[in-house]
Order: structure tokens, then sequence, then C-alpha cells
């Protein structure tokens, strides 16, 4: 059986002629930003990839297929679609199987990249261990899958909504490289610090396209996590939005938000309470680590 995999006119032609491409996700469209702005953003996003020299394939689940690259017009149907599902390794066969419409997250968005033969992948923000995790159990798959899954994803950090310090532990107990790119600092998706130090640092594309293509190499399973750092005229500090966390989250737990639908709510709260910031400052990173990937996507498809 081949694999059910269907590239845009734009990616096939890449991949023909030996191209960098940068794999976008799909569920920061449909469940992460409100419509119009998720369509603009993801609009942006891949012309930012296109400006920095790469080919970009945004993926989602359409029609039985899984769709490496979207059309313009397919873009924007997503965009305002409703009921779509948030697929991670657990729902994307079923989801292909019963020819529903599904997102990726970032772990579905690794397994897909890997399969179509993508080595790097931009994101916002990965999920993470969930605050009181240790009653609820609420890790996101994306961990496991950046342990599993040989992408090297570029996000501002994990999202703050988080609990990073217990996020940096699980990556470290998984064997993920997390590398803190141009700062010792693991940044804190709104803001450029965590106030904790990530376990290693870069500041070269080619050096972060090396180690990925080294842990091929050494045949060590997984990805790497290249946290990218917000730019400084676009961040919200972590005092600032600190407070507005916090409320969003005591709101969840009140409201009893869980699993799947966590990080959405929060997202949407942080969005209200911040009037609009948040976003704003999430378009900034998403762009920021859209150009990052493009320059390591170069570097992998050099020579080497
Ligand atoms: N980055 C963003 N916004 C998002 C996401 C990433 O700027 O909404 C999505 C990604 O798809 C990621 C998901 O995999 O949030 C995490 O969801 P959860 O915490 O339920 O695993």
């Amino acid at each position: 059986m081949t694999l059910p995999l269907t590239f845009s006119p734009e990616v096939a032609e890449a991949r023909a002629a030996g191209a960098a491409i940068v794999a976008l996700e799909s569920t920061i469209i449909t469940h992460g930003m409100p419509f119009p702005q998720n369509v603009e953003t993801a609009r942006r996003v891949e012309a930012e990839v296109r400006a920095a020299g790469a080919i970009p394939a945004t993926i989602a689940i359409m029609d039985r297929r899984i769709h490496i690259g979207l059309t313009d017009r397919q873009l924007d149907a997503l965009g305002q679609a409703k009921g779509v599902a948030k697929l991670s390794r657990a729902d994307l066969a079923a989801c292909l199987a019963s020819g529903g419409t599904g997102a990726t997250t970032v772990a579905a968005t690794m397994i897909c990249a890997h399969l179509a033969g993508i080595g790097v992948f931009a994101t916002g923000g990965i999920g993470g261990v969930h605050r009181g995790a240790e009653t609820s159990f609420d890790i996101s798959a994306d961990l496991r899958e950046l342990a599993e899954t040989a992408v090297s994803v570029v996000a501002a950090g994990a999202k703050a909504i988080l609990d990073l310090p217990k996020t940096l532990e699980v990556l470290e107990t998984l064997g993920v490289p997390v590398i803190a790119f141009g700062q010792d600092d693991f940044p804190a998706f709104w803001s450029r610090s965590s106030g904790l130090r990530a376990p290693l640092r870069m500041d070269h594309p080619a050096d972060i396209a090396a180690a990925h293509r080294l842990r091929g190499r050494l045949g060590l399973p997984g990805g790497q996590l290249i946290a990218n750092p917000i730019p400084i005229e676009a961040e919200i500090p972590r005092a600032e939005i600190m407070p507005q966390i916090e409320a969003a989250l005591a709101e969840a737990e009140a409201r009893g938000i869980a699993a799947k639908a966590v990080t959405p709510f929060l997202l949407q709260r942080i969005f209200d309470l911040t009037e609009g910031r948040s976003l704003t400052a999430n378009i900034a990173l998403v762009l920021n680590n859209a150009r990052l990937a493009a320059a390591i996507a170069r570097e992998l498809a050099a020579p080497g």
C-alpha cells in the first residue's frame, strides 16, 4: 500500500529539485488563532519561508489524504472550517480512515513531515507538561514525538501556560536535545526568557543542521527542539503576562476544561485578557521561527 500523501504542486516541484522545504502545522490555524488572523498569519508565515529561500509545506488531513503543502483555497477553507479534529499520534490514522478533516499538532506534523522526507518544521510553541500534571497526568504527546521522530522543530520554547521546569525535565528524560538559539535561557513563548537555562545553546543554523544529521548517523532516534526567542520588540515580558496566565489557568480549572481543550481555551482567554497583545506576539514569534527554520532547511538541503 502506498502512503496516502498528496503534495501541493509547489512542494512537489521543490522535492524534485532537492530544494529546502520547511513543514508547517495546521492546529495553530484551526485551534490556536481566531479567524481571520489565523489565515493571514499562515499566509505570512509561508511568505516568510519563501523569502528566506525555502518552500513552505503546511500539513493537514483532508479527504483521506495527508496533504503536504496546501493551496491558497485549501488554506482559506481550513481557516474557516468548523469541527476540525486536532490530531496527534493517537488519532491521525483514524481520521484518515474515516475521511474526516484534521489539523495536525506538533506531534502529528512531525510524523507527516518525516514520511514526506522533510527534516525541519516551524511552529509557535510546542505542547508540554501542564501545570498540575502530578494529578491530571496531562503531558502533551509532542514531547514523546520529539523523542521518536527525526524532525528538528523550531519553536519559541514551550508555551508559557505550561509547567516549564517539568517540561524540560521530561525532555531530558526522553533524550531530546533542547537547543536555545542565540542565548543561554530557555525562552517562554511570549517572553524571551523563562528564567531557566536551556541545556544547549547554538548560534548558527549550520550547527543545528549538522547536529540534526549527526543524530541520524549516530543512530539516535528522535528530533531536536530548537528554542528560538521571540524578537525583542515583540515580546511581552514575563512579569507582565504572568498574572494573565494565572487568571486563565484558574478559569480553566474552575470550568473543568481538560485534555485537548486546555491549550486552545488558555490561548483564547489570554488573548481576551491581554486585549489581543498575546496574539500580536504569537504572530511575531511564528514568523521569526519560520525564518530560522528556512535557514536550517537550506543547510540541510546543501550537500554534506
Ligand atoms: N503553537 C502556537 N499555537 C498553537 C500550537 C502551537 O503558537 O496552538 C499548537 C500545536 O499544534 C501544539 C499544540 O502541538 O498547540 C499543543 O496542544 P496540547 O497542549 O493539547 O498538546
